[in-house]
């Protein structure tokens, strides 16, 4: 309750309208870029948001790597509106990312959908420099180690370099670099990656973020970088949600990550814990001229039928959100031999609703999207 009369206070206090320019946080971000950001606003301001899915093009349930194929054109018919990708493992110089999918495609299915129109985002589930284990070893004292300074400042800067040097390969047939919503550093208010809350200070994470922007701007002169904030839902207040806020010069889009509990929870019970927190976010980046967006989220195998159109898009579309993503149709279920997926497929029992939400137009896939032209000056 006290979240949504503090939602409600910051949204009259801000008459619903942004108070500040729609200005990248990159004084110098390319055209395309500034386009790009600018063009989701207008998504918002429309009362749309857009669908986005993990892995979309590289494999679904039951296929990989088939040429144009797609859980999500299998059921709808289109492509979704926004394609994530994933860069864990980039930083180690290997040929494929922690989940197997080669680079290589990878940048072949990132220029697809950008020539598709369709926006793009990445994730990047760092290797523990400290210790050379996954993303996922919370080992305290990683995130001191790579700063200026630490033991690990110039394995880390090695990192950054790799990880750069993709960025910077993802380029349009004219050499223009393709637009990326780039959000490192995800989940921060969790305990469970290195860089999160119980690993680390405010301070150490924020000096993390700064000098990753910096680095990627200054070093490595990328301009095509739209910067996310991404914590996990669980806070209260404007002042838990900010708490690791890197500040307005590095960020571009405020966001949080979560998901509906596949066994343990009802669809009301997700949203009355996401709504208040999505409005609270909303009403944060109005005020500091930012947008907001949910950045991961998802109910895993999608055993509620009605869920598109009675959980996803009613939240997307109620907290003003610019796109939502759903997780990637691969991996398991917690470790066992049935397949985890977020979006449907055809067959699955959440299929008519999917293909419902799809057809009523609030949800933008791949061809509505295309004509909002994301990278065009309006
Ligand atoms: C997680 C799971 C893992 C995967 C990781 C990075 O949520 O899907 O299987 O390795 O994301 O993509």
């Amino acid at each position: 309750m006290k979240i949504f009369f503090l939602a409600v206070s910051l949204w009259l206090f801000t008459g619903g309208k942004q108070l500040f320019a729609q200005q990248c946080s990159d004084p110098a971000a390319s055209p395309r870029t500034v386009s790009l950001y600018q063009n989701l606003f207008k998504v918002v301001a429309n009362k749309k948001a857009i669908f986005g899915h993990q892995d979309d093009l590289a494999y679904g349930i039951g296929w990989k790597y088939e040429k144009g194929r797609s859980d999500v054109k299998s059921v709808t018919g289109d492509y979704p509106g926004l394609y994530g990708w994933e860069l864990g493992h980039i930083e180690l110089d290997s040929s494929a990312n922690l989940d197997q999918v080669p680079f290589k495609k990878m940048r072949q299915f990132i220029r697809q959908g950008y020539r598709n129109g369709a926006a793009l985002t990445i994730s990047w589930h760092c290797t523990n420099p400290l210790t050379g284990k996954s993303a996922w070893d919370a080992a305290p004292g990683t995130v001191s180690s790579v700063l200026q300074g630490g033991k690990n400042f110039q394995l880390f800067n090695g990192y950054l370099d790799r990880l750069a040097a993709f960025l910077s390969s993802l380029k349009d047939p004219a050499g223009r670099h393709i637009p990326i919503i780039f959000r490192p550093y995800h989940e921060l208010l969790g305990g469970w990656f290195w860089w999160g809350k119980g690993s680390c200070s405010a301070e150490e994470f924020k000096a993390l973020y700064r000098y990753t922007v910096k680095y990627l701007r200054v070093e490595k002169h990328l301009h095509n970088l739209l910067f996310v904030y991404n914590p996990t839902g669980n806070f209260s207040t404007a002042e838990d949600y900010l708490e690791r806020y890197p500040g307005d010069d590095v960020v571009d889009i405020m966001s949080l990550d979560e998901y509906q509990g596949r066994k343990d929870e009802t669809a009301q019970h997700f949203i009355s814990r996401m709504e208040p927190r999505l409005l609270l976010m909303d009403s944060i980046a109005k005020v500091h001229g930012k947008l907001a967006a949910l950045a991961e989220t998802g109910m895993e195998t999608i055993p509620v039928a009605n869920w598109w159109t009675s959980v996803f898009a009613r939240l997307l579309i109620n907290t003003h959100m610019a796109y939502g993503l759903v997780w990637r149709n691969g991996g398991k279920v917690d470790n066992t031999s049935q397949e985890a997926y977020f979006a449907p497929y055809p067959g699955q029992q959440s299929e008519a609703d999917f293909k419902e939400m799809f057809k009523k137009g609030d949800i933008l896939f791949a061809k509505s999207v295309q004509q909002l032209h994301l990278y065009k000056k309006k």
